[in-house]
């Protein structure tokens, strides 16, 4: 596996070359937990790494940590050293959401990704009021979106066609395809983006089938690190950390963990973006201000009233924005007491005695 077939680029190749000077090499890291990585070489070898006390230090919230998908400058150790991380790449994309419960906080999926595949069924995880949510995202993060109505064998061809149009109206720009994980259909159609250097983020609720899919383009199984899987009460495996799979036809992917809460972290620009179409229609609103509520002369409220739009979508708009407003709020608010707590927190996260050694032994500049 070459750098390039790992996503390396020209603008990369730029940002090394001070740390080339190092005698540091590149990697790009393929699994996180807490603070101890994975990461690839040049030539495909696996490594594990641990972070510098620098960056550990100098990183204020968890976004500004090394995560999945990242290019980062490995010091290489021996039999009696770890691999350090000892710089940062600029990323090129960055796919998040906000972290989960009441943290202003964003939570980094990964970095680095030329596409983002949602996978849903037609059948009880449908809805698309998440999908909308999961759409705004991927938007802000510049990579491309593709959603999967997989699960293709428990449904008719009737409503496989009826959610996929629902699909369709509500997001112009995503490519939606049909597949069942687990008869190995529909593959065509996703290695139809994939080649080599391009990384596809796979996401969406428990159970879709995320990994089932992950296996079928792998072409086997993947073999999961050990903390990587823990066996459900069902006896079904359930991803419980990201991991990047190549594949040798070129092109990888990021398994996820099922997300149980798609928030947002956005703003108002990429929500609006992403409404476009009700975004035009605020132009006609009587007065500049408008709530699009109770306000007359609501070009928004006239549309839903004309059935031109869809009275569900107009909600979801109106929530979006109360969302995003109190997202703001809480940021300002908590900024300063979130930033020291998760200071502290990410050195309670050095548990393992291990770890705490090898980080002082790294701030002292023993390693
Ligand atoms: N009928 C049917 N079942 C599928 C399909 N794809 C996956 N499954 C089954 O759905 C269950 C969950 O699949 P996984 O691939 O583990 O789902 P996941 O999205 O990775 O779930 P988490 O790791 O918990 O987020 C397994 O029992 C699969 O065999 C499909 O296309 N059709
Ligand atoms: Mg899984
Ligand atoms: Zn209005």
């Amino acid at each position: 596996m070459t750098l390039q077939e790992l996503g390396w680029t020209p603008e990369l190749d730029t940002a090394f070359a001070p740390y080339r000077e190092k005698g540091w090499i590149p990697a790009r890291l393929i699994r996180e937990t807490s603070i101890n990585f994975s990461a690839f070489l040049e030539g495909g070898e696996e490594i594990h790494c641990i972070l510098c006390g620098r960056l550990w230090n100098a990183a204020e919230i968890d976004a500004d940590l090394p995560a999945v998908g990242d290019w980062v400058a490995i010091e290489e150790g021996d039999e009696n050293q770890a691999h350090v991380i000892r710089a940062q790449l600029p990323r090129r994309t960055v796919f998040s959401r906000k972290m989960p419960g009441n943290s202003s906080q964003a939570q980094i999926i990964g970095t680095n990704i030329d596409i983002v595949t949602v996978v849903t069924d037609a059948g009880s995880d449908f809805n698309l009021r998440r999908l909308e949510r999961y759409l705004t995202l991927i938007h802000k993060s510049g990579a491309k979106p593709v959603v999967l109505l997989n699960k293709s064998d428990l449904f008719t061809k009737k409503e496989l066609a009826e959610a996929a149009s629902e699909i369709a109206a509500i997001s112009p720009d995503a490519t939606i395809h049909i597949t069942s994980a687990l008869k190995g259909e529909g593959l065509k159609a996703i290695r139809s983006h994939l080649a080599p250097g391009i990384t596809m983020c796979i996401v969406g609720s428990s159970g879709v089938g995320k990994s089932t899919l992950v296996n079928q383009l792998y072409g086997e199984d993947w073999q999961w690190t050990s903390e990587v899987n823990e066996i459900t009460g069902k006896g079904r495996h359930t991803t419980t950390c990201r991991e990047l799979v190549p594949l040798e036809s070129g092109g990888m992917l990021i398994d996820n963990p099922g997300m149980r809460e798609i928030q947002m972290w956005t703003d108002e620009s990429t929500l609006r973006a992403s409404f476009d179409d009700i975004a035009k229609l605020t132009s006609e609103c009587k007065f500049a201000d408008c709530s699009h509520e109770r306000d007359t002369g609501c070009a928004i409220r006239k549309a839903v009233e004309q059935g031109v739009l869809d009275a569900a979508r107009y909600e979801s708009f109106l929530n979006l924005e109360t969302e995003i407003e109190a997202l703001r709020k809480r940021a300002k608010k908590r900024q300063m007491a979130t930033e020291r707590w998760f200071k502290r927190n990410h050195r309670v996260k050095a548990r393992n005695l291990d770890d705490r050694i090898q980080l002082e032994k790294d701030e002292r500049g023993e390693i």
